[in-house]
This record gives C-alpha cells, sequence and structure tokens, in this order.
C-alpha cells in the first residue's frame, strides 16, 4: 500500500491528486504544521531525515522530493497515462516542465514569502527600518523582477497549447500547479495572465483534484 506522509497546506496535496487522476489506493499518514513556525512536525524526519513534505513510503521504499515522487509513481503505476510517448517533443517539454516547477518556479516564490514575512515578522522597533529597507530592496531588485519574468513565459507557453506538455492533461500539469497556486497566492498572479488563471480555473475543476481536496483536508497556501 502507498502511504502519502502529508503534512497540511503543503506539496504532498499535489501526490493526493496524481494518485487520484491514477486511481491508486493509497493511505494517509498525517502531520501538522507548527501554528507558529509554520515548520513541519520532528515526527516527519522519523519518514526521511530532511523532514519535508511530500514523502511516501511503498512497501520498502521510501522517497522524497514531489518531482521525484511523481516519476516513480508515474513509471511503476502510471501503465503509459499522464506521460507523453518518449522520444516526442510533448515528452520533452514534460521533462522540462516536471523540473522547471521545483528548481525555478518555487525558489523565487519561497524567497518572497521568507522577505514579506521580514518585513511585518516580529522584531524589535530599531532593527525595523533596517530590515524593512533590505526586504523591500531584494524584493523589488530581484525577487519579483523574476517572477514577473517567469510569469510572462509561462503565460506565453500556455497560448500555444492548452497544457505544460502539449494538448493533453498530463503529470507535468500537476507538478506545475503549486508554484501557480502560491503565485496566485502570494505572487501577483492575476486576471492580467488569463491562460494561466483559466489553467488554474481548469485544474480545480477536475474531478480528480476535488477529491484529493476531500481526502487531504485543508488546502490553504501560506501566504
Ligand atoms: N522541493 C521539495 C520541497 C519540499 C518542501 O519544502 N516542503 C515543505 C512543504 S510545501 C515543507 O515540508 N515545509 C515544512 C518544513 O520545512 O519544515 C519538494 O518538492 O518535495
Amino acid at each position: 500500500m502507498i502511504i502519502v506522509h502529508h503534512l497540511n497546506n503543503s506539496r504532498s496535496q499535489r501526490l493526493l491528486w496524481l494518485l487520484e487522476e491514477l486511481g491508486l489506493e493509497y493511505e494517509i499518514r498525517r502531520y501538522q504544521r507548527d501554528p507558529q513556525t509554520m515548520l513541519a512536525p520532528a515526527s516527519l524526519r522519523e519518514v526521511h531525515p530532511l523532514g519535508k513534505s511530500p514523502v511516501i513510503t511503498d512497501g520498502e521504499t521510501t522517497l522524497a522530493e514531489s518531482g521525484a515522487i511523481m516519476e516513480y509513481l508515474i513509471e511503476r503505476y502510471g501503465a503509459g497515462r499522464l506521460i507523453p510517448p518518449a522520444g516526442t517533443p510533448e515528452r520533452l517539454r514534460y521533462t522540462y516542465w516536471m523540473h522547471f516547477a521545483e528548481g525555478s518556479a518555487m525558489p523565487p516564490l519561497v524567497m518572497k514569502l521568507i522577505f514579506d514575512r521580514m518585513e511585518t515578522g516580529p522584531m524589535p522597533f530599531f532593527v525595523r527600518p533596517v530590515a524593512r529597507g533590505i526586504a523591500g530592496r531584494v524584493k523589488k531588485g530581484f525577487i519579483e523582477p523574476n517572477i514577473n519574468r517567469q510569469l510572462d513565459f509561462m503565460e506565453a507557453e500556455l497560448s500555444k497549447c492548452a497544457w505544460f506538455a502539449g494538448s493533453e492533461f498530463t503529470a507535468a500539469d500537476i507538478q506545475m500547479s503549486f508554484p501557480l497556486e502560491a503565485a496566485a497566492a502570494r505572487g501577483g498572479l492575476d486576471a492580467s495572465r488569463p491562460k494561466l488563471m483559466d489553467f488554474l480555473g481548469r485544474i480545480h475543476a477536475r474531478e480528480p483534484y476535488r477529491a484529493a481536496l476531500e481526502r487531504g483536508g485543508e488546502f490553504k497556501l501560506l501566504s
């Protein structure tokens, strides 16, 4: 039995969705973020040394890192579903977006979350202006331009085809959902990028997406 070690409000929601799309049976073990720090509980480190979510166990196999888990599940249980055939241009696009999601899209969004908190978090009053100044400059000079350039790029790519790998929905769309949900929650993604907003609308309407939300429980991205 596949066990998903599921942290609330986290990337593991994506895996529940993949498992629902594939119609596989799975069990959820739940972990709650610390309400103050938002970090995962130490008990997740008993499953994998890094203690990050998602992690799955499948028999003797324990695997972390969402992209690796996606590839494992598709290869082992997908029977050719949700992945374009090898050697096609669609397969190359699939691989690209599968890696882009965590390798390029998420880092500036995570940085934005951290620097937003630096501006508003508790600190001695005399430090606040300095902290705000540094955070504001890093956001304006580096983080926000990168997020905007990436969003423009993704918008242009989704103008060429319905889904990230081509005309068919694939696991790359599931992997790309998290940065886009995060961008909509805190990265400035709005109706000015209609293709990306339409993508979010289309994934939210999918039955397996809804089924995964129902099983996973609360899913509210940190902002
Ligand atoms: N690139 C990793 C990122 C894993 C990650 O940072 N997960 C977050 C949840 S979305 C987490 O576990 N945060 C809690 C913590 O760092 O303690 C992946 O895609 O699996």
